[in-house]
């Protein structure tokens, strides 16, 4: 199999080189497909050659009987086996049950305004959420907690900090259905279908403002500066979803760079909060971070990759909603590299009749969904990689399985 049987052009040429300077054993050609589309997506983020190799010598490495390749780069990462050993124990939801037990009731209780405003900005706090953020924070902040002091107490203030998450997630969700004129939210109405459009932006704006008083209450500058950012970044995230690039290469730096602050910004800075607020220097603050920031955007790959999927529990028709707003996700943009059709249909949005169709039907003939797959996967064996740097803690073990359910979530 040849890699130019999946891309063309430069990217085809960069493959084969890179394979030939790879020694890989055959079952590793199973999945160079997949290589193939992280070629094209590191050719987009503008990696050289030898950034490629190297970081496809870390994919390479999860077959024991590849041998390293042997180029002047640094040594292939290989994920050690203590970190597969932990993904088969920690269980992430049991290990933080206690700490985010009453977290909702503490929410509603911070939302009281004795008015109908409560009723609406508690709405969505009912529990039916994955609590993914608050779950990772206080995962973080323990496991920082045990590496640094050896024990792993929750400080107030990094509970706080997972409450906070959880608000600014929701009033962004609040937000985002006025914005996509959405009806359902987590299977039930949605709050602008409830209570109406002016009622729900003034309901996500209370949430937020109720947040950033939380905040303000921990009494730590750089824990508010570094909050702030995710509210700046959640509004430019959203606004860069409004336009696209007419470059192609320009495109998915756009998508990955739009995806961070939409939704990995917010992940990686609450991970960096609490791990400020146990007294981690620069160093440990950037790998609290990088995990964040890592498994924030295989998240966000994961939710594009499931909107055009039908998940096998829900047995249903995949959703499709990005395509029909227009957007063009991970998943459209590797299949342009099979169907360049796709190209005017992505800058005129889908709007023409039939576009949406055509696009779903050209994904699920290329392989874009296995690439969007593959780049998520890159993007939780590095936050594997860099929590692995911890002291070892049911924690820190359970923030390495949870790398593992992002993968392999269907909701
Ligand atoms: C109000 C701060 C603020 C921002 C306004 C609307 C907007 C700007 C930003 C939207 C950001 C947004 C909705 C990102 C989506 C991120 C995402 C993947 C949401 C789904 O998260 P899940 O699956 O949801 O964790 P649950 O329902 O489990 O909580």
């Amino acid at each position: 199999m040849t890699s130019s049987m999946r891309v063309r052009g430069p990217a085809a040429r960069l493959l084969d080189t890179i394979l030939n300077r790879a020694s890989v054993h055959a079952t590793t050609r199973n999945i160079f497909r997949s290589y193939s589309g992280y070629v094209m997506c590191g050719l987009k983020r503008g990696y050289d050659a030898s950034r490629l190799t190297s970081m496809m010598r870390q994919g390479l490495s999860g077959c024991e009987q590849c041998r390293p390749v042997s180029t002047s780069g640094p040594p292939a990462r290989h994920v050690q086996e203590p970190d597969r050993q932990a993904k088969t124990h920690a269980n992430p939801e049991a290990i933080i049950g206690n700490d985010l037990m009453h977290m909702f009731t503490n929410i509603k209780k911070e939302l009281q305004s004795r008015c109908e405003l409560q009723d609406i900005a508690e709405y969505y706090f009912d529990g039916q959420g994955k609590a993914v953020r608050p779950m990772i924070t206080v995962l973080m902040s323990r496991a920082i907690n045990t590496h640094l002091h050896n024990e792993d107490r929750l400080f107030e203030s990094q509970l706080e900090i997972a409450k906070i998450a959880e608000m600014i997630h929701t009033a962004s969700l609040v937000h985002d259905d006025v914005i996509d004129a959405s009806d359902t939210r987590r299977g039930k109405p949605s709050v602008n279908s409830l209570y109406g459009q002016r009622k729900a932006v003034m309901a996500g704006d209370y949430i937020l403002s109720v947040a950033s008083a939380m905040l303000a209450r921990i009494r730590n500058e750089e824990v508010i500066v570094i909050l702030s950012q995710v509210l700046s970044d959640l509004v430019q995230g959203e606004f860069m979803q409004l336009g696209s690039k007419e470059n192609e290469n320009e495109r998915f730096a756009h998508y990955l760079k739009k995806s961070f602050k939409k939704t990995a910004s917010l992940l990686a800075y609450s991970c960096k909060a609490v791990a400020l607020l146990s007294g981690a220097d620069e160093d440990l603050q950037e790998v609290a971070f990088q995990y964040g920031r890592n498994v924030g955007i295989a998240f966000q790959l994961l939710d594009d990759l499931l909107d055009l999927v039908a998940s096998s529990n829900m047995m249903g028709k995949p959703t499709v909603t990005d395509l029909k707003l227009g957007l063009a996700t991970a998943p459209v943009l590797f299949a342009c590299e099979k169907f360049p059709e796709l190209n005017p249909m992505i800058m005129r949005r889908f709007q023409e009749p039939g576009d949406v169709q055509k696009a779903f039907e050209f994904v699920h003939k290329s392989d874009g969904l296995e690439q969007t797959q593959f780049l998520a996967r890159q993007h939780c064996d590095e936050a594997v990689r860099v929590i692995s740097s911890l002291k070892p803690s049911i924690e820190q073990k359970a923030l390495i399985t949870l790398t593992d359910k992002v993968l392999n979530r269907e909701k």
